[in-house]
């Protein structure tokens, strides 16, 4: 098999873990698989449509992706499998690297799907770049929950966008008053006439200091300073003034270059970074696109502190076992040998710290048990209608999660500690409850099916993970 005149296909190839980064797509189009795969390793490595009088032997056997593995589904469709040495790319530059792998393919006339399902980095890679400066360690120190290991309890203040500075802060009160250890801008609010940024910041880390002084106790706010890279560094320099560090950035919107620069300036000045992810869903939905744990990994690498990655029972998609692997990618140091459906696992440099995941989307205190099922207790369950939308108003919101939380901690289900926390009943009552067991069967019944679950991958193709849930 030939695609622009040279041979891409290796079937007998071995991948070099330590100095390949592997690619594992879902393809299909007009030709056959084998083809398909040719064309991606062509167009993503040395190739092209035709045969080249300017390359050498040398440069095509040392440099060219190979794709070691495919699977058919049908003719025209399947799983492709690819390696490329690291020699390849200009490993310190990861948009150098994206767009060879993640490029031109999307655009191939011959594909009429592309999923780019998963990477693999080495640790080779993985040594150029930082990861989480505090990580899931460095947040519970900050928050002084590092001895409980318990849950942290987040809320974005509502509505999204429209109260002005003091507003604001006062419904953060109320939340932190609740039991919240963490409030944080929405993904849209940063600097608009009604809510000045510094002005906001300044009412919220007053609020701040009043929950100390009045609780106690320690709680945080995350400032969205999402911008361009200058309005950013503008922003980090105000709240280094205020002696504030933490702050929020939306990492798609901001992409991969300035994500990287500012990401090096806040660790560099020492503060958290809680990232979100608005627009993912952009890339990680629909027939062209890639997967979430690709998105994971990178801003893992790169080094946010902690990132959202979905719930599994909330409002935004996702089935509670990919939830359960981004979680995995989060925090884990290599992935589990069981429970990446598939996938090409992970396995993360010594340096590169864990981060905390966090969920939310949909959320209120009836959905804490089922995601201490899927998380286990190293998240942030962050609420925000299921605060600020409960009928007692935000304080009983927040109340209603930090009891669920703590009932979890006891190992009493939420039902249970409704009998004694009203705050708590009204949202079982209003919103319902999702218990940990069902969430538990779903995932143990893949765990216990996984050789089915892989086989019907394979068989049907990638369609088969929207049968997850
Ligand atoms: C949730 C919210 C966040 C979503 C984003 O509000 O505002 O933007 O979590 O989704 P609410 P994801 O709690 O009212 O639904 O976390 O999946 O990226
Ligand atoms: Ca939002």
């Amino acid at each position: 098999m030939v695609y622009g005149g040279y041979n891409y296909l290796e079937m007998d190839y071995t991948p070099d873990l330590k100095n390949d980064i592997l690619v594992w797509h879902w393809v299909s189009g007009t030709h056959t698989l084998e083809t398909l795969a040719e064309a991606i390793a062509a167009e993503s490595s040395v190739g092209t449509w035709t045969k080249l009088k300017t390359i050498n032997q040398d440069v095509f056997t040392k440099l060219k992706a190979k794709v070691y593995k495919l699977q058919k589904v049908g003719s025209n469709a399947g799983f492709v499998w690819l390696a490329y040495p690291i020699e390849h790319f200009d490993a310190k530059n990861l948009l150098q690297i994206l767009a060879s792998i993640r490029g031109n393919i999307f655009g191939l006339n011959e594909l009429s799907e592309l999923r780019f399902l998963d990477i693999w980095m080495p640790t080779r890679l993985q040594k150029l770049y930082p990861g989480p400066k505090f990580g899931l360690k460095g947040i519970r120190k900050r928050l002084g929950t590092d001895g409980t290991g318990r849950p942290h309890i987040g809320t974005i203040v509502k509505p999204k966008v429209g109260l002005a500075p003091k507003e604001w802060a006062e419904v953060a009160y109320e939340a932190f008053m609740g039991g919240v250890d963490f409030v944080k801008d929405d993904e849209n609010l940063v600097d608009q006439d009604f809510c000045r940024w510094e002005e906001r910041v300044h009412e919220v880390l007053k609020v701040v200091d009043r929950v100390k002084t009045e609780t106690g106790r320690t709680v945080a706010y995350s400032p969205n300073i999402t911008d361009s890279y200058y309005n950013m560094v503008t922003r980090m320099e105000r709240l280094k003034d205020m002696g504030w560090d933490w702050a929020m950035l939306d990492v798609y919107m901001i992409g991969y270059a300035g994500l990287q620069d500012i990401v090096k300036e806040l660790h560099d000045n020492n503060i958290i970074i809680h990232a979100h992810r608005a627009g993912h869903t952009a890339e990680t939905r629909g027939a062209f696109g890639v997967e979430y744990t690709i998105f994971a990994k990178l801003w893992r690498l790169i080094g946010v502190d902690q990132l959202h990655t979905g719930t599994g029972v909330g409002k935004m998609e996702g089935a509670s076992a990919l939830i359960r692997h981004y979680g995995d990618i989060c925090r884990k140091d290599r992935s589990p040998k069981a429970g990446h459906l598939l996938s090409l696992g992970f396995e993360w440099d010594r340096d590169i710290n864990p981060l905390m995941p966090v969920a939310s989307g949909g959320l209120n205190a009836g959905c804490v048990d089922a995601l201490l099922e899927i998380y286990g207790n190293d998240v942030v369950i962050q609420c925000g209608g299921g605060i600020h939308g409960h009928p007692g108003g935000t304080r009983a919101g927040a109340k209603s999660v930090k009891d669920a939380v703590d009932g979890a901690m006891e190992n009493k289900t939420s039902i249970e500690t409704a009998k004694k926390s009203k705050e708590l009943k009204v949202v079982l009552d209003n919103w319902g409850y999702i218990d940990r067991l069902s969430v538990r069967e779903k995932l143990d019944d893949l765990n216990n099916n996984r050789k089915k679950f892989e086989k019907l991958l394979m068989d049907t193709g990638y369609g088969a993970f929207a049968k997850l849930d």
